[in-house]
């Protein structure tokens, strides 16, 4: 076992650190309290290659792997979170196209995606169709050589922004889960009604709803079979949720060395709130939770780099890195008391961000379901 990190690896956690302490920290708070969309800075982290390291040179990424994924991503969740949703809106397309993509769909799609040229969404949710994602009703009906869409999707992440990405419709819905199908789709095409949405957190990264009233998409976009779309799906989850997971991460320590730092400067009562064991238990706690929750996700992502099954893993890591952002993002405001209550100071920005982690990508309770259903033999999780 090798906990050390190569020096190549060292080399890209370095480089996503000084851009997003340089680039994207200085206006996390205002891009936070307008709800900007930063495109000039998904494109520049396009051009820095965050989006590339998974895909092969061929295609316009570095081949880095998964692990230098997670490294990013933490970095970036670290000084704003919402920055962290631009990378898996790229990185979530490229790769499902990587995976089940003709060349010619490759060769297409993903250049754009890793370079933030495309910028990119994944159409999964609707209104009854959450975690089930089996029960989404929108549909895909062959007419010629294109689908025309109907239905409706909502909490898409990027919705009102998004130029390409991709889509989950039933071609057959009398078959169940066995007749959803994937399509990447051009959102430029007529027959598409996008609307924001507002959130508690992640404000820069715009969320909203499709609507498709026959919108057609080629023929030649789809990817795989007819019915291929729910194996697509669930495999697309547990590469886009090792980015939430790491995101998760991110949060979890910014909020740490906000409390940590707090506890180092306010003084109460005559001494420095970090005397106070009460303060020290939470601080104990909240690197505990991070510090295992990275072990958790790192393993999860190497076992991706080594072209092992890690569904299972994946989940786990997710699901603890979750509930340890949320941890540690409550832990900080008990710390930081009015300061943390303020929307002068960040800490609030970590606790609003930080549960978004508990919903998206598989719910903290469908990860638990994952781990505890392939625990008792019901349906195993890395198959
Ligand atoms: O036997 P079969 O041929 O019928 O196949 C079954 C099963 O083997 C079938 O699907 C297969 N399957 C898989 N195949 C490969 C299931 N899981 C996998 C897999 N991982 N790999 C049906 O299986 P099932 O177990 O009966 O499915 P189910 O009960 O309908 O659903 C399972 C489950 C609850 C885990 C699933 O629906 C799920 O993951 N739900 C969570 C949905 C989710 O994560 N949504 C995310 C939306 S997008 C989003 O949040 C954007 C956030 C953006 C950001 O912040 O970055």
């Amino acid at each position: 076992m090798d906990f050390e990190l190569s020096d190549e690896l060292i080399a890209v956690r370095e480089l996503a650190r000084e851009f997003a302490e340089k680039e994207i920290a200085p206006t996390a708070a205002r891009d936070d309290k307008e709800q900007n969309f930063r495109g000039d800075l998904v494109r520049k982290m396009g051009e820095l290659g965050f989006y590339g390291t998974m895909i092969p040179e061929a295609y316009g990424g570095s081949g880095l792997g998964f692990l230098a994924m997670v490294l990013i991503t933490e970095e970036v969740a670290r000084v704003h979170s919402a920055m962290r949703v631009a990378i898996n809106m790229q990185i979530g397309p490229a790769l499902t196209v990587l995976q089940f993509g003709s060349e010619e769909q490759r060769k297409k799609f993903i250049p754009g995606l890793v370079s933030g040229d495309t910028i990119g969404c994944f159409a999964i949710t609707e209104a009854d169709a959450g975690s089930d994602v089996a029960g989404m009703r929108t549909v895909a009906k062959k007419d010629g050589d294109r689908y025309l869409l109907n239905g409706n999707k909502i909490f898409i992440s990027n919705a009102p922004v998004t130029n390409g990405g991709l889509v989950y419709a039933y071609t057959d819905r009398a078959q169940k889960h066995r007749g959803m199908t994937a399509f990447y789709a051009d959102w430029g095409q007529p027959g598409l009604a996008r609307k924001s949405m507002e959130t508690l957190g992640a404000h820069c990264s715009p969320l909203g709803e499709l609507t498709f009233d026959n919108f057609p998409i080629p023929v030649a976009n789809r990817l795989g079979n007819e019915g291929d779309g729910f194996k697509i799906c669930m495999w697309q989850l547990n590469q886009t949720r090792l980015n939430c997971a790491a995101g998760a991460l991110g949060v979890a320590r910014a909020a740490k060395e906000a409390a940590v730092s707090y506890c180092n400067q306010r003084a109460q009562f005559g001494q420095k709130i970090g005397e106070f064991q009460m303060n020290q238990d939470m601080i104990a706690q909240m690197i505990a939770h991070e510090e295992a929750a990275r072990l958790l996700v790192y393993r999860a992502a190497w076992l991706a780099d080594q072209q092992k099954p890690n569904n299972l893993e994946t989940s786990i890591g997710k699901y603890c890195a979750a509930e340890a952002a949320n941890y540690a993002a409550d832990a900080a405001m008990k710390i930081l008391g009015a300061y943390g209550y303020s929307t002068e100071f960040p800490v609030e920005r970590y606790y609003r961000d930080a549960k978004s982690y508990q919903i998206v990508e598989g719910s903290s309770n469908v990860q638990k379901m994952i781990i505890a259903q392939d625990a008792l033999g019901y349906r195993k999780a890395n198959r």
